[in-house]
């Protein structure tokens, strides 16, 4: 068990200092890296397509998406016109996150230069993303109305290193009991004070806000 715990901390301290040469290279390129985490189908490419639509030409971004298998995901960010690398990490164990050394290869794959925004659409889990920093210099989880309020609290560490949350699939209230203030209430509980940004990744309810919000996050560090 101990030698268990040492071994983890060991990975965690090895992917700690990745992370931070990743965001040196982020920085001296200047790219913003914004790093995407939920339970599986919560709705990160559904809402990355619409985000994507909204901000480029204006705002030159590419994507890394990771999932266990498959490009599917590829796939349909790559409509947007935005350029895109697929992980996929049963090639290598079929690890529930992106480390940063992962990112740090699939960026390899992309002309930097030509880059404003990097999106890293993380691998559908709850847990794992939110242990590894990738670089990043924003975090947001998406949150899906089809989930159960309780998340935010079952699941704390992935709401507390958060900078927003996206409580996606609002276009659904209608059809189910779910109870919107109790969940934003447990968001608060676990994060006082974190944008909560409520949309339909479908409708495109909602997005404006959270665009913009993410927008003005790029340029702060562009125009640094
Ligand atoms: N009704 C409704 N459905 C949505 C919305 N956003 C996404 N979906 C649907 O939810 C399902 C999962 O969406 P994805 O965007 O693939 O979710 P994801 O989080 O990227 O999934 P993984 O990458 O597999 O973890 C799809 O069938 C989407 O069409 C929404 O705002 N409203
Ligand atoms: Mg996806």
């Amino acid at each position: 068990m101990t030698q268990e715990i040492k071994v983890v901390r060991r990975v965690l301290a090895v992917n700690e200092r990745m992370a931070e040469q990743n965001r040196r290279r982020f920085a001296e390129q200047g790219v913003f890296v914004l790093n995407v985490m939920s339970s599986p189908g919560s709705g990160k490419t559904t809402t990355l397509q619409k985000t994507i639509e909204r901000l480029m030409p204006a705002t030159r971004t590419a994507v890394i998406v990771g999932d266990v298998a498959t490009t599917h995901d590829a796939d349909r960010l790559a409509v947007t016109g935005a350029p895109v690398v697929q992980v996929n990490t049963d090639a290598f164990g079929g690890d529930c996150h992106l480390a940063a050394h992962v990112i740090e290869k699939a960026a390899d794959d992309l002309d930097l230069d030509a880059v404003d925004l990097l999106i890293v659409e993380n691998v559908g889990n709850l847990v794992c993303p939110a242990e590894f920093d990738i670089g990043e210099d924003a975090r947001v989880v998406v949150l899906s109305v089809t989930e159960g309020e309780d998340k935010p609290v079952k699941y704390p560490t992935m709401f507390r290193l958060c900078d927003a949350a996206l409580l996606n699939k609002i276009d659904l209230l209608p059809h189910l009991d779910y109870d919107k203030a109790k969940a934003i209430g447990y968001i608060r509980q676990v994060h006082p004070g974190m944008p909560i940004f409520e949309l339909s990744a479908r409708t495109g309810e909602g997005l404006g806000p959270w665009v913009d919000w993410l927008r003005a996050r790029v340029e702060a560090k562009l125009n640094a």
